[in-house]
């Protein structure tokens, strides 16, 4: 979080993570096309061959007030094979909240818990963690075939207990959820540093 006080606005940083494909850049895309052109800046993606993300994807938005501060949400997706290893945590530092993209296919059951214990093994690194970190699991691409269950993802990923969404990203389903979701919680973590 960055306080302008010049400027009277609050930055947060919420960051998409997840193995690659899961569907992290279309949540943003998605968030994209649904919110009026004067809340949010333009999409920017870098791309590569084999995955669509090169080192991130970016959108910021700006949503009404907060103690008469504007506060901006920049939202960032990390690219999700192994060896991004460093663009993953350059782009965690500074992290407010993340979004846990899981792809749901049974087959990509390992990849999500790898990169769950990658974000966990970063973010310790950083001094935080799980634990005190806001965050969100998205169980992504419900819509699809040999989907795992969600009493079976629960078990596999969510040791915590954290706040999940079933969503379908490409067709729009629980994108906007998630993101109120991760939004209340970093802002009611603010506020509670604030108050
Ligand atoms: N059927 C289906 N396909 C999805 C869903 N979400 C993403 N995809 C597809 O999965 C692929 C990877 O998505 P992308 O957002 O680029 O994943 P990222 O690597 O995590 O950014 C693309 O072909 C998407 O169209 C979903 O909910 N359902
Ligand atoms: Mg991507």
């Amino acid at each position: 979080m960055f306080v302008n006080h010049a400027l009277q606005e609050i930055n947060f940083k919420i960051v998409y993570y997840g193995p690659g494909l899961s569907g992290k850049t279309s949540n943003l895309e998605y968030i994209y096309t649904k919110l009026d052109p004067t809340m949010r800046s333009d999409l920017v993606t870098l791309n590569t061959r084999e995955e669509r993300t090169l080192y991130f994807d970016f959108l910021q938005l700006e949503l009404g007030r907060i103690k008469g501060k504007k506060p901006r949400f920049n939202l960032y997706t990390v690219p999700g094979q192994a060896y991004y290893q460093f663009s993953r945590k350059i782009i965690l530092r500074g992290v407010d909240g993340v979004v846990f993209v899981a792809d749901s296919q049974q087959r990509r059951m390992g990849e999500n818990l790898d990169s769950l214990l990658d974000l966990e093994k970063n973010l310790i690194e950083m001094g935080s963690s799980l634990q005190q970190l806001p965050w969100v699991i998205q169980y992504n691409k419900r819509d699809l075939p040999h989907i795992e269950s969600i009493a079976a993802m629960q078990k596999k990923l969510n040791f915590f207990g954290t706040q999940y969404h079933e969503a379908v990203a490409t067709k729009g389903g629980a994108v906007i959820n998630t993101l109120k979701a991760i939004i209340n919680e970093v802002v009611s973590k603010m506020t509670v540093l604030v108050d």
